[in-house]
């Protein structure tokens, strides 16, 4: 399929009117979070694509470096010591395997808890300086985490959904908010012929992370500056997002589409790795608590509109998720037919 390579547009070229939103690269929207218009073009960005980048986020760099060093570190150690944070069942190391199902890519990585309780995380036996490891991954995450609470409730100001603000982010505020972060590493690949993994098809590239939708309200992706992440959109065409080491890729969950009663896209993605350059991102993951119902919200929906979804909590969508493999439509089993 044919993959779209990056064009900037120069702003002299912008003469639309219709789209407030000037600035994109390869067609993806870019939000500056101080910009007064942002929650307008976070509402069209999320119904066009399920998918932005954001600018002027407030996170220290420093977060993020350290926390790459980090990971860099680990994931530099000898296989049989990283191992011993093995194997991903689902959290801890994995290599290859991705979810239980058969699903196998180009990547190594680290599965944790992000929640505010992370004592599931004692069950991870982290190689070298584990407390270092800890303190970079919770400094990270806890900004990213508010990062994505004020998106959250920017979603809901730029709605204009009756009720408070915070419909969306205490999901993820919640001390039970079942949140996840993800540390990948796609090395690279000096000889393809030995691969037990699957090349794109007609091209030398690596499937690094198979095509799929994340099951969660919203995620944050953060990565080094190795291009490889790509977006579907609605016709179908694969667009390559540009790396951008001092932004953010927000995109749409399953959950989030879903309470937004099918106005938002929850965003088809995959990763391919050029097998030159290593890529490192990181990821972080927010879902609701598990007993939480996962709706269309009620302030959203207009007179005699119906919810697409049979009802459903989180922790029923998670098992269910957990059985697919990556590029199924996981939603399906909760379309009303
Ligand atoms: C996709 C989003 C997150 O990375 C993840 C993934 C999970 C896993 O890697 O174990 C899943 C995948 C993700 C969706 C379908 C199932 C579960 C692999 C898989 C085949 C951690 C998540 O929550 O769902």
């Amino acid at each position: 399929s044919h993959v779209s390579t990056c064009k900037v547009r120069p702003p002299s070229s912008n003469n639309s009117t219709t789209n407030n939103n000037n600035n994109s690269c390869n067609g993806i929207p870019v939000i500056d979070l101080l910009n007064p218009e942002a929650k307008t073009q976070i509402i069209d960005a999320c119904q066009e694509f399920g998918f932005f980048k954001v600018i002027n986020h407030g996170i220290p760099l420093e977060f993020i470096t350290n926390l790459e060093a980090e990971a860099v570190k680990f994931f530099n150690l000898p296989q049989s010591e990283k191992d011993k944070a093995g194997p991903a069942n689902p959290l801890g190391y994995g290599n290859k395997r991705i979810g239980r199902n058969g699903d196998v890519g180009w990547i190594e990585y680290l599965l944790l808890s992000a929640n505010s309780d992370q004592s599931s995380q004692n069950s991870i036996n982290f190689p070298g300086d584990p407390q270092l490891f800890w303190s970079c991954v919770n400094e990270y995450v806890r900004a990213v985490k508010n990062m994505a609470c004020e998106v959250l409730e920017m979603i809901a100001e730029g709605l204009k959904i009756e009720g408070p603000k915070d419909v969306l982010s205490k999901l993820l505020r919640d001390e039970n908010s079942d949140a996840l972060f993800r540390l990948n590493h796609y090395p690279p690949c000096p000889d393809q012929h030995q691969l037990q993994v699957p090349l794109m098809s007609g091209s030398r590239n690596l499937i690094g992370f198979g095509e799929h939708t994340d099951p969660q309200i919203i995620s944050v992706v953060r990565s080094n500056n190795t291009s490889g992440l790509q977006i579907s959109l609605k016709d179908g065409t694969w667009v390559s997002v540009p790396p951008d080491q001092y932004s953010f890729y927000l995109n749409v969950g399953d959950s989030l589409q879903v309470m937004s009663n099918g106005r938002f896209r929850s965003v088809k993605h995959r990763v391919v790795a050029d097998g030159l350059k290593s890529r490192v991102s990181m990821i972080f993951l927010g879902g609701p608590p598990l007993n939480e119902k996962i709706a269309p919200l009620s302030s959203l929906m207009e007179d005699g509109e119906e919810s697409l979804y049979k009802e459903f909590t989180w922790l029923e969508y998670k098992k269910s998720a957990y059985m697919t493999r990556l590029a199924d439509n996981r939603l399906r089993f909760f379309e009303k037919s």
